[in-house]
């Protein structure tokens, strides 16, 4: 017997599309394409998660970029980081020949880093309750700018006091391949490719894995132009 069904296009693009290219959805109230991977014990990543709010995120990262714009960091040994980073919230990381440290103040400009947007705060507490860790309570959010060829070396991030309170990472823009070892440098070394609105959170006892972000390629965004954005959230006091 033949259907009755219409034959109905395809009207809505699939989800690897939206989420390359932040679309919105057909109707407002369509559920987001998400997904919750556990990657290993205390480590998640919650693809599309901040999909929706990328648009309002990018604007926030602009007004914030006005005040403490982005600036490429030394580090201790003196090579000038290809990464440029800048802050928001009580306190923010810098690095110079001196070495790293939390700073209350902007060492540009000497004035306190920009508040911690409302959304900022409220994205990286639920993000953490989906990973399992409640109470989250962030002070200070780096924000990572990635042009073409940019890239993070293998590290640990141990400059923060609370060694259990996890590391909470938006990422925004172009995609990016994040690596991630283990706890010793030495360990084997997974790619794991991160897009538009994809949330990574890491702790308790994946607090110290060493991580990175491969050299970045070439690409436009619509959202971003040339770069990733990356917004990562840390509970240091
Ligand atoms: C896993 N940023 O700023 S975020 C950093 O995409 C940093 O800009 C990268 O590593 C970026 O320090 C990666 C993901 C991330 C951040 C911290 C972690 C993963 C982590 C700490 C422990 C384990
Ligand atoms: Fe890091």
């Amino acid at each position: 017997m033949e259907s009755l069904a219409p034959s109905v296009p395809e009207v809505t693009a699939p989800l690897s599309f939206v989420r390359k290219w932040g679309m919105t959805p057909l109707f407002e109230s369509d559920s987001l394409p998400r997904s919750v991977e556990r990657l290993e014990e205390g480590a998640v990543l919650l693809r599309g998660f901040a999909l929706s709010e990328a648009p309002a995120l990018l604007e926030q990262v602009a007004r914030i970029t006005q005040a403490a714009p982005f600036r490429h960091l030394v580090t201790p040994g003196g090579y000038t980081m290809s990464v440029g980073m800048t802050n928001c919230g009580r306190i923010g990381w810098v690095s110079d020949r001196t070495g790293y440290r939390y700073d209350p103040v902007d060492p540009d400009t000497g004035a306190p880093w920009p508040a911690m947007p409302d959304q900022f705060l409220d994205l990286a507490v639920r993000a953490a309750a989906e990973a399992g860790f409640v109470h989250y309570d962030p002070d200070a959010c780096l924000i990572n700018r990635y042009n073409a060829r940019a890239k993070l070396g293998l590290h640990q991030d141990r400059d923060e006091k609370d060694a259990w309170a996890p590391i909470v990472s938006v990422s925004l823009g172009l995609p990016a391949v994040f690596l991630w070892g283990g706890k010793r440098r030495s360990d084997p070394v997974r790619r794991l490719p991160l897009e538009n609105g994809d949330i990574a959170v890491w702790g308790g006892p994946a607090r110290f894995v060493y991580h990175g972000v491969a050299p970045l390629k070439d690409g436009q965004h619509p959202l971003t132009g040339a770069a990733r954005i990356n917004l990562t959230f840390r509970k240091v006091f």
